[in-house]
This record gives C-alpha cells, structure tokens and sequence, in this order.
C-alpha cells in the first residue's frame, strides 16, 4: 500500500509543478487589439496539491482525493507589491465557491496559490455562496473586495430550493490575509456584478451596479446602473441610473455586468463588461470595450460595436459553455494591460494589450448602428477607403 501511496504521490507532485512552472506563449499574430495566450493562466489543476489530497499515508494509503476542485474561474485581479494577483472564484465539487489567491511574478504564466484561501467574515446572514469579486484599490487607502452573496430565496414556496437572492457583499483589506467585511449593499433589487469606482466622485463612494428583476433574470433592469454612496461601511442605493444600457439584436440584449473597474486613460475611463444574449444554444456571454467621460465617469463617450472577445476553441466548452466573464484585469505602469478573463465557469486566461490600444479601438472602431444595412455602409466606406490606397500604391 505504501509502494501506491508513494507512486501515486510523485506523479501528482510532479504533474502539479510541470503545470504550475509551464511557460506560457502569446498567440500570434492576433487581430492587433489584443494577443490571446496558448494556455489557461489557472485551472482546478492548478490548486495545490495539499489541497486536494490527504498526504498522510496512514489515513489515505490509496492517495485519494478528498477535497475535490471543480474549477477555477471569475477571478479579480490587481497589482500588489509587484506582484500579479488573482482573487479566484474556486469551486469545489461540493458547488460552493470560496476566494483564494494566486500569484504571478509576470502576469502571463507561473500563478501559485497561497497557502490558504481567503477565510471571508460574514454578515449576520450566512452566505450560502460567494463569487466574482472585483478588487478595487480606493484612494481612501483601502483594498475593496465587492462579490456577489448568494442566499435561498426565503420567500421560496415549501419545496423550491433552487430560488435563490444575488446581493453584494462588501469586504475590505490592507493586506489580502485579514479582511473586514462590511454590511450587504442595501438596494431596491437583487444585484449582481457590482463594482466600486477606485476615485471618490462628488466627495463619495461611487458604485456600478447591475440592478435585476430575479436572481438569473436582468430584465427591466435596463443595463449597467450608477449609484454615489454617502458611507461605504453601511452602503445603501438611494439613487441608481443605468450609464449602459442593452438594446434589442445586440451582443447584450438579455443582461451586462461592469467587468472590473475602469482604467483611468487621458482620453476617458476605459470599461470592460460582459454581455449576453439568448440563442437556440442557450446563453452566450461575449466580452466587449466602452468608455466614458474622464470627469464624468458616468457619461459613455464611445463604445465599438459589438464584442471584443467572444469564446473559442475549447473556451467553449466547460461547466456552463459558451460563456466568457471577466471581473479582473491589470495596468501596468508601461500602459500594458493584462486582461484576465474566464471561459465557461472553468478556468482563467489572460490576454494582453495595452491602454493605448484600446482606446484606440473603442474611438476608432464604428458603434452600432442597430441595423444590417448600418453595417453594411460602415464596412463599404472602409473598403471604399482601402481600395483608393491600393490603387494610389
Ligand atoms: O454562468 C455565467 C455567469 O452567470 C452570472 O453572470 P450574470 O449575472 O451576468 O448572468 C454569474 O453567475 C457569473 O458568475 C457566471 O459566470
């Protein structure tokens, strides 16, 4: 039984570390905006192995299993101490999921998990689930963590356990070990995919928010709302209006959500989101670019038509396919940004552009025009243009 535990042991350890010190490579020559990378940045594969295997070989002689990782997905990022951190939405096979952080001394490859994860207080309500935290780090000196807190419906009718409340739940941190959970945002609505603006606007705490009908279901919502807030330790909407909307035959006719916080450029906020909309294969969740004003980051100056990233290849496929989510990504200093983004509930990749770039393509790159005959000029006045330089050459 040793000689199993002993075999088993070494592969595992030594498959873990093969992975872990992979080097990754972008895929060129990319459509210019941005470059894709070969490999996922983190997988379930990627946890450590002493999170999944009981190591002692007297209570687990066969090496078992017996904390088993189903994915690793939705994470937020940030830059700390000159490191590439993730926060990982980790679910186990259990479907809860819990935070834990991964680090990257490049951004691109080599991302560890620490030793533990998060251990996050709760409120006086107990969340039966957390997930999708962005990370802001706020000019008032603190580390936000903004996640969803998911809870049963207790309005449910006797026999429905599947109705369920999003809220959002707020914590804070200076140093991502020890953190302060602050009360649940306070709103009208259910609220998914809330995200704290980094800089006080107005002398207050500036919110987007994702106002929905039900827990799945954006509806009436109209988009990506707005919210100021007077205390962010007892955050409360009073006053929410949508900055994005949806729009009937788009890339998000059926629900968005704020990715994470926008990157302050000199040409405006740049904003990254999701968007979905309904086909005969279900949902489809696309990523795409828009950007508002510099000095009101609630007034939208551009926004592409379309998406930026869609799915591909095997981002397809995983626990609930044909989904792309982001809720982190990183500036550096240089202007390059690691765009960090998660394919269907699965696992996380990292794309690489920079601020230059995208705000290049979110001013240059035409709106939507609702209609295919809109898009049919836009397209006939780039060729039109293209077609006079190769006669002129
Ligand atoms: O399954 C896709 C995504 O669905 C939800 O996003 P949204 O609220 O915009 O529909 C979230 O549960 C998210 O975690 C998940 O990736």
């Amino acid at each position: 039984m040793e000689r199993v535990f002993k075999k088993r042991l070494s592969a595992i350890t030594e498959n873990y570390e093969k992975l872990i010190t992979r080097k990754n490579e972008p895929l060129l020559p990319g459509n210019g905006i941005f470059e894709r990378y070969k490999y996922p940045v983190i997988t379930a594969d990627h946890t450590p192995v002493f999170w999944r295997y009981d190591m002692d070989s007297n209570t687990n002689p066969y090496f078992m299993e017996r904390f088993g990782i189903n994915g690793t997905f939705n994470a937020g990022a940030i830059k700390w101490q000159g490191k590439y951190i993730m926060v990982v939405r980790v679910e186990g096979n259990d479907r809860k999921s819990f935070f834990a952080i991964a680090e990257s001394p490049n951004g691109i490859d080599n991302f560890r998990f620490w030793d533990y994860p998060i251990t996050m207080p709760e409120t006086d309500i107990p969340d039966t689930n957390v997930y999708d935290m962005r990370l802001t780090a706020h000019e008032d000196g603190w580390i936000y963590g903004v996640f969803c807190t998911e809870r049963k419906d207790p309005n449910a009718p006797a026999g429905d356990l599947s109705s369920a409340v999003a809220a959002a739940g707020i914590a804070r941190t200076k140093n991502l070990v020890n953190w302060e959970r602050l009360p649940d945002l306070k709103t009208k609505s259910q609220q998914r995919n809330v995200v704290l603006h980094p800089e006080f606007v107005d002398g207050k705490y500036a919110l987007y928010t994702r106002p929905q009908d039900g827990f799945i279901d954006a509806g009436s919502g109209g988009g990506i709302g707005w919210a100021l807030i007077d205390d962010i330790t007892h955050a409360e909407i009073k006053e929410e209006k949508i900055i994005n909307f949806r729009y009937y035959h788009t890339i998000k006719e059926l629900k968005n959500g704020e990715g994470p916080h926008p990157i302050k450029t000199s040409k405006g906020w740049l904003h990254l989101a999701h968007g979905v909309r309904a086909c005969a294969a279900g949902l489809r969740y696309v990523l795409y670019l828009y950007m508002t004003d510099l000095k009101q980051p609630d007034k939208l100056i551009a926004e592409p038509a379309g998406h930026l990233m869609a799915p591909i290849g095997e981002e397809r496929v995983g626990d609930v396919s044909n989904v792309l989510f982001t809720n982190g990504w990183i500036a550096d200093e240089d202007g390059t940004v690691f765009l960090y983004y998660a394919s269907s509930d699965t696992r996380m990749h990292v794309a690489v552009s920079s601020v230059d770039r995208l705000v290049d393509y979110c001013l240059n790159t035409a709106a939507d025009g609702y209609r295919s005959t809109t898009s049919v000029e836009t397209l006939n006045s780039l060729i039109r243009k293209n077609l006079k330089i190769s006669h002129k050459s």
